[in-house]
């Protein structure tokens, strides 16, 4: 065989694998594949509000990526961070060995997060993060001696991740329905969601805090001895942006104290200030014993997440022999080291620009530009926090999702990217977004809708 014959290079081409139209290896994640491959839809590079395709056309990204980008693309302090530490560190194994950004950014992060969330376990993502936050729920009542609590509570139209433990609890019927019997001993309160009462709400609706009592209902079923821990997210992003009633995040912390019950907060979304606030649990002034967070924490640069725990948690693992492993737990790339160098310089870009609350700032012109689409066509309900947006399209008959879909692609074309699920269209700017950014994410919006069937 000649040295430049392209079949020496590749098995897989040797085996005719590799694909014609170099699209076919990669099955994508949550998407329509071959629609996608018909039509694909190509970023090559980004900087501060914008992505570019190929070819070099500018789109304005309207939802931070996937929520995670807050402050904005290609932020010099962190391409630098990561570059430095490529070079200086690549690896260090995480078990029984440490490098020292990972004890700094610890001691960084849990000056941020409410009072008494003072420990950080490290994971790659949000559904690592939600996985960690159960089995440390289970764990923890069984090392304190009551090991009865092992049933989980989530809601309806919760999103938690896509491993077994995050489908369980999640509540999300596209995402479980084909995956088995999955995790066993999981109960659901019902989401709240409520067009009738609470439609075209601006910030927080005002109907609905008596649904945290599905507790109670769940409670007397199953007895409290039984469960861990109850997990929700103080505003749902992937499900189509809800909010919680005002009160409700009260109520659910006021009952799982009651009943010795955990209350995790999936902060993926909400965590880094995405409300207008570090974390939704400052947001509501409501503190959950355990709160997940992944996506903002390195500017969605690295892959990177987080458990956060209440010192208590931690300390009821720390009575056993000092020379055993305490939590039988953690990943291969826990605390990895570039992981750890973006989010320190991500931190320091947050602080730099004050990108934490800044969001409370803009959130009143973006909630403004928002509600002027209530009257456009096939708009049921426009809901805001912070800086979340969620406009809610009555569905085409037949086809559910579908005109959302379509909404998409038509701003996708005009320059704007946006995010939808099922019918309810998500916006999420990077915090470092202007006035006019707003403007032109939904003035786009309205024309399209205008033209949209
Ligand atoms: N919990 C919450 C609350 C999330 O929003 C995860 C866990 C999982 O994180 P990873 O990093 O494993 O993806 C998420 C992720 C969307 C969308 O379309 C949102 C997410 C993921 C994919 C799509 O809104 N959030
Ligand atoms: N599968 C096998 C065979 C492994 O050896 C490991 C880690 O050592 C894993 C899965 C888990 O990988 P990670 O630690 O990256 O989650």
């Amino acid at each position: 065989m000649r040295k430049d014959d392209p079949t020496t290079l590749s098995p897989a081409s040797e085996a005719g694998n590799a694909s014609k139209s170099g699209m076919d290896a990669f099955w994508m994640p949550f998407t329509a594949n071959r629609q996608f491959k018909q039509q694909p839809r190509l970023l090559a590079k980004a900087s501060g509000m914008h992505f570019w395709t190929p070819e070099g056309r500018e789109v304005l990204d309207g939802v931070a990526g996937l929520w995670c980008v807050n402050a904005g693309h290609a932020r010099p302090k962190i391409v630098k961070a990561i570059a430095e530490q490529a070079q200086e560190l690549d690896f260090a194994p995480p078990f029984n060995m440490g490098h020292p950004k990972a004890f700094e950014l610890a001691e960084k992060l849990v000056e941020l997060t409410p009072p008494g969330l003072n420990k950080v376990f490290y994971t790659n993502s949000g559904s690592e993060s939600v996985e960690t936050a159960l089995k440390m729920a289970i764990a923890y009542h069984r090392v304190r001696g009551e090991g009865s609590r092992t049933r989980l509570i989530g809601r309806e139209r919760g999103y938690h991740g896509v491993n077994f433990g995050g489908i369980s609890v999640g509540g999300i019927v596209a995402n479980r329905k084909m995956f088995g019997t999955l995790l066993a001993g999981v109960d659901h309160m019902r989401h709240t969601h409520d067009l009738a009462r609470n439609a075209f709400s601006r910030g927080v609706p005002e109907h609905g805090a008596e649904l945290a009592d599905d507790l109670e209902r769940l409670v007397t079923l199953h007895d409290a001895s039984t469960i861990a821990a109850v997990i929700v997210e103080p505003v749902a992003g992937s499900t189509g942006v809800l909010l919680p009633p005002q009160g409700y995040l009260q109520r659910l912390r006021e009952i799982c104290d009651k009943h010795g019950i955990l209350l995790i907060f999936d902060e993926v979304i909400t965590g880094f200030g995405r409300l207008g606030s570090p974390f939704a649990a400052t947001h509501f002034g409501v503190t959950p014993d355990l709160m997940t967070v992944a996506k903002g924490i390195t500017n969605g640069c690295v892959p990177m997440g987080a458990v956060f725990a209440k010192q208590h948690i931690h300390d009821v693992f720390m009575t056993g022999p000092e020379h055993l492993i305490e939590f039988f737990h953690g990943y291969t790339y826990s605390s990895h080291p570039l992981a750890c160098a973006a989010a320190l310089a991500t931190l320091e870009t947050y602080a730099d620009e004050s990108l934490l609350t800044r969001g409370a700032q803009v959130a009143p012109y973006f909630e403004n530009a928002l509600h002027a689409l209530r009257d456009a066509p096939n708009v049921i309900d426009v809901r805001n926090i912070g800086l979340v947006g969620g406009i809610e399209l009555a569905p085409r008959p037949g086809e559910p999702g579908k005109r959302a879909f379509d909404v998409f692609l038509e701003c996708w074309e005009r320059g704007v990217l946006i995010r939808t699920t099922g019918d309810t269209i998500a916006l999420s700017p990077p915090l470092i977004v202007e006035n006019k950014h707003i403007d032109q994410i939904v003035g786009t919006l309205a024309d399209v809708l205008k033209t949209t069937r």
